[in-house]
């Protein structure tokens, strides 16, 4: 074994970043450790391409059962493994949902991150191991100044980022009181083609490639007008290794500095395929419609309605506007970005599109394709 081979422990591997930063570390040498949850269908799909063969099983690419609820679980794991970074991306992560699951978010978004950096303290590891914990733009919720910076003041907007907000501050406080490495990267939303179907930039390119090959009829959104700074997911894992490299533990923020409403990130996504959306109608009664399309492949009449407001996605408390200034992270460590919102578009596009085309291809073949709208 390598002598300077590093050790990480990851929770929340099964998901979008977690699926990314394992496979960032392993390449750069390191074993890695995950925590899944037991769960009654798979839940491995973002990560079993890491398993070099089903049967003889990546070394270097370890996972773990355990849950943030779990105290002695995490304990145990963490005295076993003795890692060298652990990155907690484990969280309940949909912020509407945390308005119907509010004590459980609490639990696990804030109460677990405590119960990580418990663990290490408990077990003498507050020299060895550094910890970085996502943190979240939805801090910053109301606004009150834009951009947003390490010193902008937090004023969450709902249980999860409530939560995140107690996470946040156990993390500093854990660095002051004990001299632990622990840090906090305030991320901007970050998206991929692997990002959860519920949140929206996924929820949009997958209709909009489902809507062009006739597979559903009409997208349903919540508030078109929120505007959010999105990034792709693996420009900010790439980042989350490099907050735990730098000299100091310190917290930063991780955005673009741009910033898109939703209904401009509907219009990007139908232009992937051709076709030009255009908006009619204000608040629930606006609608999307297909003004020109340049693909004769995709069978959709001119003034065809492809888009509602439904209001069962909005929040009953919003976040209106988001956009971060990474300046900190640029100048002290150097990050840059290397996607922006259009190639981000096109890559999610290109990516649903070839999925949806196998879903095409199920249902010219007779079988049932199922409807998931949320
Ligand atoms: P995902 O929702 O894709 O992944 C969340 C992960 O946490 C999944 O692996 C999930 O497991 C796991 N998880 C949820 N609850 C528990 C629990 N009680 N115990 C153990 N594991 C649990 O989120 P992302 O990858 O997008 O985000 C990673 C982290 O970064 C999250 O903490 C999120 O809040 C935060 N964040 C994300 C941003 C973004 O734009 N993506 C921006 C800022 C912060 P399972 O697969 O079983 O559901
Ligand atoms: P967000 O992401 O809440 O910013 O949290 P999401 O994609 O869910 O919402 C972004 C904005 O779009 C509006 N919206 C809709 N959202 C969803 N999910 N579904 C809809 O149909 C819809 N219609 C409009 C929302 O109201 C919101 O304004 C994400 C998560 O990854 C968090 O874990 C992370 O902390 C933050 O980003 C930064």
């Amino acid at each position: 074994m390598n002598p300077i081979q590093k050790t990480a422990f990851i929770t929340g591997v099964t998901g979008q970043d977690g699926a990314y930063l394992s496979e960032f570390l392993l390449e750069k040498g390191y074993i890695v450790h995950g925590l899944k949850r037991r769960t009654s269908l798979f839940n491995t799909d973002r990560i079993d391409h890491l398993y070099q063969d089903p049967y003889v099983k990546n070394r270097n690419f370890i996972l773990h059962y355990g849950d943030m609820t779990d105290s002695t679980n995490l304990t145990r794991l963490i005295q076993e493994i003795q890692p060298d970074e652990i990155y907690n991306l484990a969280a309940m992560s949909h912020v509407a949902v945390s308005f119907e699951t509010p004590e459980y978010t609490g639990n696990a978004d804030g109460l677990g991150t405590l119960r990580l950096l418990d663990a290490v303290r408990l077990l003498g590891l507050e020299k060895k191991t550094r910890i970085y914990q996502a943190s979240t733009s939805e801090l910053y919720g109301k606004v009150q100044q834009v951009p947003q910076t390490e010193t902008t003041p937090f004023y969450p907007r709902s249980p999860y980022a409530v939560a995140k907000m107690y996470a946040y501050w156990i993390t500093v406080n854990y660095r002051e009181a004990y001299g632990m490495y622990a840090c906090n990267g305030i991320l901007f939303n970050h998206e991929s083609p692997i990002r959860g179907e519920t949140f929206v930039t996924r929820k949009i390119t997958r209709a909009a490639s489902r809507i062009a090959l006739g597979l559903q009829d009409k997208l349903y959104l919540g508030n078109l007008d929120a505007k959010r700074d999105w990034g792709h997911a693996k420009d900010y894992v790439r980042m989350m290794w490099m907050i735990l490299q730098a000299e100091e533990a310190e917290d930063w923020v991780i955005a673009t500095g741009v910033t898109t409403p939703v209904r401009e990130f509907v219009r990007m996504s139908f232009a992937e395929v051709g076709i030009e959306v255009e908006f009619k109608g204000i608040g629930v009664a606006e609608k999307g419609f297909v003004k020109y399309c340049s693909n004769p492949d995709y069978q959709l009449e001119i003034g065809k309605e492809v888009l509602a407001v439904d209001p069962q996605y909005f929040r009953p408390t919003e976040v209106d506007l988001l956009i971060g200034d990474a300046t900190k992270a640029r100048t002290k460590l150097g990050w840059e970005c290397q996607y922006d919102l259009p190639a981000l578009v096109k890559e999610m596009m290109q990516s649903d599109l070839i999925v949806m085309r196998k879903e095409q291809h199920l249902k010219e073949s007779g079988y049932t394709v199922l409807n998931y709208f949320e």
